[in-house]
């Protein structure tokens, strides 16, 4: 046997290993609503190998069942067919596009917000930018990625109707097949500071993989062209053996334009454009990333619900000052514990 066939059987026998501790992890938080730190680490081989006909499985299996949710909110413009037609169509596909979402004076409040706002700047490839927290300067940005805070997005009232929204919420449970647990709540921006797309903002194909089944809303809150950084993904690939074993096994790592295209057709590479207010809904276990910015900017709002703790940590955001009492947040926040178990209204 060659050195290089001995490492390749050894981890398959590795993830074989992983992939029964992972049965037994669901097991535990079922059973024993104990999620063993190992968890993640087993999730993850338990995906190399086996293409993720189990995550969705057990989501659904240690999920919640269905919340009473009414549609109410921001989709509700649109009718029950188009949200049937749209659901079928993330199902499917793995991503859907809907117009309009956000009106232009709210997506131009948002715009305010984020230059009013404290972000952060992200470290680049190779280790290079630092750390800081200032506000965002249009004109001059201080990194390729700016990031805000999840409880600093949570706390302000021009976005608080945009993350208490029923109909999102009615959306997600539609797709996840159990009951949303609200997991992530992200705003940021991608500028051209650098002319190499990078991989720490995002920028080269990878799938995520934090959780066992997950789904992001990307809200695009400046008008995205060909140039400023559309988000792009790889349709069907969000299914079970949806992305080949060859670019999975390389694990949780990022990938070249090439690497991806030896194995998709180019029909199925999505490049989403859109005005501000699109809503692009979307299954990031799927490969994609954001196109980096050849000129101008981008700025994204981004939700995402799992239906269980199970895998990474939630991180826990904080509202304050606290939602008022009778306000329309606080009134979905009290309904829907549940969803919004990760949030703390101090
Ligand atoms: O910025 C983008 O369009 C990609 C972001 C991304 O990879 C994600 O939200 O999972
Ligand atoms: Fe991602």
């Amino acid at each position: 046997m060659t050195r290089k066939l001995f490492f390749r059987v050894r981890l398959l026998i590795q993830r074989a290993l992983h992939t029964i501790l992972f049965i037994n992890d669901i097991l535990q938080a079922r059973y024993l609503n104990r999620f063993p730190s190992e968890s993640h680490k087993h999730l993850l081989s338990a995906f190399y190998l086996t293409g993720g006909f189990i995550h969705k499985r057990a989501a659904v299996f240690l999920g919640k069942s269905d919340l009473q949710l009414a549609n109410e909110g921001l989709l509700s413009k649109f009718t029950e067919q188009e949200l049937v037609d749209a659901l079928d169509h993330l199902k499917r596909e793995g991503y859907v596009v809907l117009e309009d979402v956000l009106t232009s004076e709210f997506c131009s409040r948002i715009l305010e917000v984020s230059q009013q706002i404290p972000g952060q700047t992200r470290i680049m490839d190779g280790g290079t930018g630092t750390v800081s927290r200032l506000t965002f300067n249009r004109l001059n940005p201080p990194s390729i990625r700016f990031d805000y805070d999840g409880s600093d997005l949570i706390s302000n009232p021009e976005l608080q109707p945009l993350i208490f929204d029923e109909s999102i919420l009615k959306f997600a449970q539609n797709y996840l097949g159990a009951a949303p647990i609200l997991d992530l709540v992200a705003m940021w921006w991608h500028t051209t500071y650098s002319s190499i797309p990078d991989k720490e903002a995002a920028q080269w194909f990878h799938f995520d993989m934090d959780r066992l089944k997950w789904i992001k809303f990307f809200f695009y809150i400046t008008d995205v062209d060909a140039n400023s950084g559309p988000h792009t993904f790889i349709a069907k690939s969000h299914k079970s053996l949806g992305i080949p074993y060859n670019l999975r096994t390389k694990g949780y790592q990022r990938l070249t334009d090439n690497e991806v295209q030896m194995y998709f057709e180019s029909k199925d590479f999505k490049e989403f454009t859109g005005n501000r207010g699109t809503l692009i809904v979307e299954d990031t276990r799927g490969l994609h990333k954001g196109k980096h910015c050849i000129s101008g900017d981008r700025l994204l709002f981004q939700l995402e619900f799992t239906t269980s703790q199970f895998g990474t940590v939630i991180p826990e955001l904080t509202i304050s000052p606290p939602l008022k009492v009778g306000s329309k947040s606080k009134i979905l926040m009290d309904r829907f514990p549940h969803v919004f178990q990760a949030i703390k209204n101090i």
